[in-house]
């Protein structure tokens, strides 16, 4: 890709760091922009030492919108902003930071999308494909901007990306080897305007791919799109002739005239859903030609990610239970899925336009759903009547409450169902805390 002279960088997290980084290293005229004031960004502006930018805080202005020969945008800014609707008018190219590194990658790239999953498949891929090769790069959504890998001019064996939807909007070429949809359920629809479309954002990881490429995809999801790449399904319900599926405590794996079979209780992860993260996983490793014992060796080893359902301490026989990565409601019911009866629900935050009416069966379970955050007004809105609330000031008051209704051999679980942007940095943040406050008591 021809990087042209001067470039915008729309939002100063993460991506927006790294971006800069990488441009101004190549000497271009770079604009940073972000809402947040100077003040609030101090720790980003530190780690552009070094790095010459102009810099529009505290807010953003149409001039610098329209005066750019290029926008690199973050994936948390709404790209139907004003500001981008004009510029794209204007004729100027509007890309993303996926769009922008992986013009520099020629090591083959695993695209892992998806509503849930996405990041324990990434980190499991991630550790048998290291395992297995010499250096493998695991970034994306995860926390790793690609760009990152980029800077670092060392060629991977294989880029394994987690990849969220906001991240596809903004792609043009981005062309993964292998990509991967695990499932689609409402989310984000404070960002989307109707489920369709955020659905489409999704399927927008194939739209590259050809006849050479892979696309592994969920038996059980109608897609009706057209995808060039060979298509591998994976189910945890159905045979499939090609691809992975699970049957009798064995999971199968069929590809290129070959089977392999491996016993599910190899992995500790427990659930439905992780048996499909673990079929993805198995079919990808297949697909490099990585050896059975290597595969084996990782997948014993793999207890699952912090914040997710992640077992933190039992008090008085009541145990607590952190799940701050459940952003949306399709997590949370899965939490519940895997927890017996009897479960204090810790849950709310910043909510994202989805219904919480989805998780009524799962409810049953629930002897008292406690609420924080933005979202509970909407929450008890759709949900009283269901199960007993009670609202809480905060977490540390929720804690307590729950405390109060627990008895032993209940489970208080932790499980938000929203984002956690109203009252935390991010989920991490939210989960630290809440472990925190749990081992206070
Ligand atoms: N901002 C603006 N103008 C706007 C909107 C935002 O200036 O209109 C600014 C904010 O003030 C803030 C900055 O943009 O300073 C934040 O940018 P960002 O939200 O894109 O955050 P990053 O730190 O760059 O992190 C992003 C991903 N965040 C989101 O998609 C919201 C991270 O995923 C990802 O790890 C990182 O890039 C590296 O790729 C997090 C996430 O929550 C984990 N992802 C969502 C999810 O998984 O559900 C999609």
């Amino acid at each position: 890709m021809e990087i042209p002279d001067r470039i915008l960088i729309v939002g100063l997290g993460k991506t927006g760091v790294s971006v800069a980084r990488f441009l101004g290293g190549q000497g271009k005229a770079i604009t940073v922009t972000d809402t947040k004031t100077e003040a609030e960004l101090s720790h980003a502006i530190a780690e552009l030492k070094g790095v010459e930018f102009k810099g529009r805080f505290g807010g953003h202005n149409m001039d610098d919108f329209i005066n750019q020969d290029m926008i690199v945008v973050s994936p948390g800014v709404d790209i139907e902003m004003p500001y981008i609707k004009e510029a794209v008018k204007r004729g100027i190219r509007v890309i993303g930071e996926i769009e922008l590194a992986s013009a520099f990658v020629d090591s083959p790239i695993i695209a892992i999308t998806g509503t849930n999953g996405k990041t324990t498949v990434t980190s499991l891929m991630g550790e048998i494909f290291q395992a297995a090769f010499e250096y493998v790069f695991v970034g994306g959504n995860i926390g790793n901007p690609l760009v990152n890998y980029v800077m670092d001019d060392k060629k991977a064996d294989y880029v394994i990306l987690e990849i969220s939807s906001f991240q596809l909007e903004t792609i043009h070429r981005f062309h993964p080897h292998i990509s991967v949809l695990l499932n689609i359920t409402e989310d984000h629809l404070d960002r989307y305007r109707s489920f369709d479309e955020y659905r489409d954002a999704k399927l927008r990881i194939f739209e590259n791919q050809s006849g050479d490429d892979f696309a592994i995809l969920n038996k059980n999801i109608e897609l009706n799109r057209p995808i060039k790449a060979k298509k591998l399904y994976f189910s945890a319900y159905d045979v499939v002739e090609e691809g992975a599926y699970y049957r009798d405590n064995k999971m199968y794996i069929r590809f290129n005239g070959k089977e392999y079979t491996y016993r599910r209780d190899i992995s500790p992860l427990p659930g439905t859903h992780n048996t499909e993260n673990l079929l993805v996983v198995l079919l990808a490793a297949h697909i490099a030609g990585i050896e059975r014992g290597v595969i084996e060796e990782v997948l014993k080893g793999f207890m699952g990610l912090p914040h997710r359902v992640e077992y933190v301490r039992e008090i008085n026989g009541v145990r607590f239970i952190n799940d701050s990565k459940a952003t949306n409601v399709d997590a949370t019911k899965r939490a519940l899925q895997g927890i017996n009866d009897n479960i204090v629900l810790i849950a709310g935050g910043k909510d994202k336009g989805g219904s919480y009416r989805v998780m009524m069966d799962e409810l049953k379970k629930v002897k008292a759903l406690i609420l924080i955050g933005e979202a509970r007004k909407r929450i008890i809105g759709e949900l009283a009547g269901h199960v007993v609330i009670y609202e809480a000031a905060d977490l540390d008051d929720a804690v307590k409450r729950a405390m109060d209704v627990a008895k032993k051999g209940d489970t208080v679980l932790f499980s938000p169902m929203c984002s956690s942007f109203d009252m935390f940095r991010d989920y991490k943040e939210r989960g630290e805390i809440f472990k925190k406050i749990v081992w206070a008591i």
